[in-house]
């Protein structure tokens, strides 16, 4: 009940002030007791002694400060529950401890070793990312980051150790109300090659595909809006979550049923989307075929579990009863003799099995030779390191093979398994080898952890193949190397290294979807904004550029101008003008900046934008849909022009295509169409419907996903809605336009808005009638509206489909 106060609290005043007046730091003396918390500076998280719901416990928590429940993310004192909220305060030695209610008892300490000056004058900050910091001066002496919980959140770090093998893992709590450590843990596996691991106990449960490599790999999750990262150096390889909008509430959560939950948080629906799970499938259960046996991913397979070519099942009468567990034999006897030349046969598209022994880097002969002199290897795999172009590693297997899963299509491999007699063709001659990247795209669950490992790619390769498919009739678009008015000019890394000042901080100027963006500054005085894509290998660039090469064939007055890109050791950088007026969210939903935005300024933006996405639906020969219009992706030049950036999540249709269906679902909440959401159901309505939201917001000056504070109103598109149902859409215009309003104008732009937010695709107008009607002069009647996607009640809204899997954990009631 204390949090729920707290957050009214923080709602009004936010309301009044912008900004959260509650505690976000404690102070040597100060403590956190009985319904008392911290809540952080934007609001995002608060910290306090809860009760989990049925429980009669309490601890000590962090929680995103979302309403109607909160959701823990970090526990305190798991293993020491309480049976009364207790003290947390600044101890005599300088550490956060938790005392019982008598502040007699040491339940939890942070256990830090800390100098004698720092005694005293130690301070503790709940931070907005969801870190609670122990600091003396400017020194972090002990973070909750460093010790996680059952909670990935954006910044914690899942991690390895490769000296002293320490690792840093997450730990289900043992039920839903009872947060001590649980069966569950999820963390990096400690031997060479790199693998993730969900354990049950000390079984492996879940295992994620191999990384091998050095370096950075960020890959795109999809679904979610976020990244992941893996990084590998001497001494330690990490993976880290990112969101690409520091505003998304973002959370993986592994349930104490060992499920790693992605979820995200709707403000329209006040309720954690469940965007995806591991394991989701019966193949992504460890070993479900049994040694020797192969787990077919896909369509469902019947029966999901067959014997590599060679092998036949070990106990019949259990497969024939659906019992996989006991895997394959051999079906001769393999007898290995110095001269015996093994035979191998070629798997494609799976997933490779465990216990894999990294050799060193040589050649695929090699790597085939180096197996065969050692009789009991039973198999080898070539693969790319991910970070080091085309350098290949060698992978051998020495005993059984396990857990390996075919038609596995992201971060797929190629293995070579050795087999007695003369076979020795390709193994998988039953299977559907011929399986596409793009019904591999399709076909794959929405944001696993699997896809960190391989989905950029898989993405880049499916826009490359849609470059080539163009490419047949398009040639001079495509054709790499041919010089024609297409072609897009490189510029050398050293040229831009000069122009950003070697990528120094004073020149970022923000963080764009696939990688920071820099100020830029050519040698001709001409200002650039410099966007460095995360660092991947030689692989896949090619597509990449070609996918390019048709994003600049794009030009329009209201699209943001790709001048060049610059493809050098390792780096993919884009070149774009610069926007001396930034994006139009930092203007619009900024108290003070917005009343820059007078209503003539407005309205153009709108016409200005409205003209950009007609152009990439109508363009002459390709039919794209941008998929994340917002207003982030609106880029205003220096006379307030506005320009539609973004095309990293676009879609690329031929002309006469009218929808595709994708399982991908990306862009931003609040702006997607329910079709989209829902079914994956893409089409130039999409873009209407976010357009519609978009419109509200220049209007009204409010940002959509500020209306899940409001009660009444989950959307600004019902908000706006519940007005004009009532005659009252002269309310709905931002305060500040009083003086400049031309209000027919600004209902005529009200009305195309809700017209662009219903909820069938057919009932939205097109954009060239969206023009249209925003033009036509006063007497010109547009179409009845009906009511918005996404407004009726919560309870026969399509939305529920989704939340039916929600998981949040309620708050605790007062004692
Ligand atoms: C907080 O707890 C105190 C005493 O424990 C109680 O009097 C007060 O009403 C509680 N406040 C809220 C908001 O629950
Ligand atoms: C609490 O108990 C009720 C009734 O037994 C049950 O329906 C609910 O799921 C339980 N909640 C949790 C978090 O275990
Ligand atoms: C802190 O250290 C004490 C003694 O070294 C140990 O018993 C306790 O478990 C530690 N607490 C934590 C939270 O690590
Ligand atoms: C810390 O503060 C306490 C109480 O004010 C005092 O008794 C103690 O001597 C101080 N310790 C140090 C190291 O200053
Ligand atoms: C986890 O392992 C235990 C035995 O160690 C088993 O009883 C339980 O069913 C397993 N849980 C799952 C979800 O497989
Ligand atoms: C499945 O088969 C294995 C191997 O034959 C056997 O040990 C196990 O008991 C079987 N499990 C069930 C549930 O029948
Ligand atoms: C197998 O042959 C290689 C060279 O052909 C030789 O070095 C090795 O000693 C032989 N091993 C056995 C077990 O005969
Ligand atoms: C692989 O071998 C080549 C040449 O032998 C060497 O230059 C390269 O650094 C090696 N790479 C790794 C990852 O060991
Ligand atoms: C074969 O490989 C295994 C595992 O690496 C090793 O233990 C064994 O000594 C090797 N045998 C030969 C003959 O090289
Ligand atoms: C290419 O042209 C042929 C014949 O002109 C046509 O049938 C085919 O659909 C075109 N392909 C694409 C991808 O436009
Ligand atoms: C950028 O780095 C290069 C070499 O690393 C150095 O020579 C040059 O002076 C640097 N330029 C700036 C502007 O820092
Ligand atoms: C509203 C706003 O920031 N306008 C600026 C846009 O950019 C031009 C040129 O840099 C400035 O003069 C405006 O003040």
């Amino acid at each position: 009940m204390g949090w729920l106060i707290c957050y009214l609290v923080v709602l009004l005043l936010s309301h009044i002030l912008s900004f959260c007046t509650c505690q976000d730091k404690l102070l040597p003396g100060q403590y956190i007791s009985g319904n008392h918390t911290l809540v952080s500076s934007l609001g995002t998280f608060s910290l306090g002694f809860f009760k989990p719901e049925n429980s009669t416990k309490y601890f000590l928590g962090i929680g995103f400060n979302t309403f109607p429940s909160t959701a823990l993310v970090w526990v305190a004192n798991r293993e020491s529950p309480l049976d009364s909220p207790g003290f947390f305060t600044l101890n005599n030695d300088g550490n956060l401890v938790v005392l019982d209610q008598t502040r007699r008892n040491l339940v939890w300490s942070t256990n830090a070793s800390l100098s004698a000056s720092a005694i005293n004058h130690t301070t503790a900050l709940l931070a907005d990312n969801g870190n609670l910091v122990l600091s003396f001066e400017e020194l972090t002496l002990w973070q909750s980051f460093d010790h996680p919980s059952d909670t990935m959140l954006p910044g914690i770090k899942i991690s390895l150790n490769k000296k002293t093998g320490q690792q840093r893992r997450f730990t289900s709590w043992a039920a839903l109300d009872d947060p001590r450590p649980g069966k569950f843990t999820f963390g990096l596996d400690p031997n060479v090659p790199v693998q993730g691991f969900i354990w049950n106990e000390t079984t492996p449960y879940f295992r994620t595909s191999v990384y091998v490599g050095k370096g950075t790999t960020t890959e795109f999750l999809a679904g979610t809006a976020t990244f992941f990262s893996y990084n590998s150096d001497d001494d330690e390889i990490h993976g880290v979550y990112s969101v690409s909008d520091s505003s998304m509430k973002f959370r993986v959560w592994l349930n104490p049923t060992g499920t790693l939950e992605y979820l995200l948080w709707e403000d329209s629906s006040k309720a954690w989307l469940d965007v995806g799970h591991l394991p989701s499938d019966n193949c992504d259960f460890y070993a479900y075929c049994g040694p020797y046996g192969a787990c077919r991913k896909g369509e469902p397979p019947s029966p999901p579990c067959k014997c590599l070519t060679g092998f036949t099942a070990k106990f019949p009468d259990q497969w024939a009863v659906g019992n996989w567990s006991g895997g394959c034999v051999r079906e001769n006897m393999w007898t290995c003799t110095n001269n015996t030349r093994g035979n191998y046969v070629k798997f494609g598209n799976v997933k490779l099995p465990d216990h894999s022994i990294l050799l060193n880097n040589m050649s695929m002969s090699q790597c085939e030779s180096e197996c065969q002199q050692n009789c009991s290897c039973t198999a080898f795999a070539y693969v790319n390191a991910t970070d080091q172009g085309n350098i290949g590693i060698c992978l051998a297997w020495f005993g059984e093979l396990v857990d390996l899963v075919e038609n596995h299509n992201i971060a797929a491999n190629e293995i070579h398994i050795r087999i007695h007699g003369e076979l020795g063709k390709n193994a998988l001659s039953d299977n559907s080898l011929k399986r596409t990247l793009v019904i591999a795209l399709i076909s794959a669950a929405v944001g696993l952890l699997i896809i960190t490992f391989g989905y950029f790619f898989l993405w880049k390769k499916r826009l490359g193949r849609i470059a080539r498919k163009m490419s047949e009739n398009k040639s001079t678009v495509i054709a790499g190397g041919v010089k024609n008015d297409a072609e897009l000019p490189l510029f050398s890394l050293k040229s831009i290294f000069a122009a950003t000042n070697n990528f120094s901080g004073d020149n970022k100027v923000g963080e764009g979807g696939f990688g920071p963006v820099y100020k830029g500054i050519l040698p001709e005085n001409q200002e650039v904004a410099i966007k460095r894509l995360s660092k991947k290998s030689g692989q896949g660039h090619q597509e990449f550029m070609n996918e390019l090469k048709l994003i600049a064939k794009l030009q329009h007055t209201n699209l943001a101008c790709l001048l060049g890109c610059c493809m050098e050791e390792d780096e993919l950088i884009l070149i774009y003008e610069y926007m001396p007026n930034r994006s139009l969210d930092k203007i619009l939903f900024d108290p003070f900046e917005k009343t820059k935005l007078d209503w003539g300024t407005r309205f153009r933006i709108i016409q200005g934008i409205a003209q950009g996405v007609l152009y990439i639906h109508k363009h002459s020969r390709l039919k794209i849909i941008h998929r994340d219009l917002k207003a982030s992706n609106v880029l205003l030049d220096g006379t307030m022009n506005p320009k539609v950036s973004d095309f990293g999540m676009a879609r690329i249709f031929d002309i006469n295509q009218i929808e595709a269906k994708t399982n991908k679902v990306v862009g931003t909440y609040g702006y997607m169409s329910p079709e989209y959401v829902l079914y994956g159901h893409v089409s130039e309505k999409l873009d209407v419907f976010s357009f519609g939201v978009l419109l509200l917001e220049i209007v009204s000056g409010k940002q959509n996903a500020s209306f899940y504070h409001c009660e009444t109103s989950l959307t600004i598109a019902q908000w706006a809605w519940e007005l004009w149902k009532e005659d009252r859409g002269v309310e709905v215009p931002d305060s500040s336009l009083r003086d400049t309003c031309q209000i027919h104008e600004a209902l005529r732009c009200i009305h195309v808005g809700l017209l662009c937010v219903q909820e069938a695709p057919a009932d939205r107008p097109t954009m060239s009638s969206v023009i249209h009607m925003l033009e036509a002069d006063e007497a010109t009647s547009l179409p009845p509206t009906k009511e918005p996607a996404f407004s009726t009640s919560r309870n026969t809204s399509p939305v529920t489909i989704y939340s039916k899997n929600v998981v949040s954990i309620t708050l605790p009631e007062p004692r």
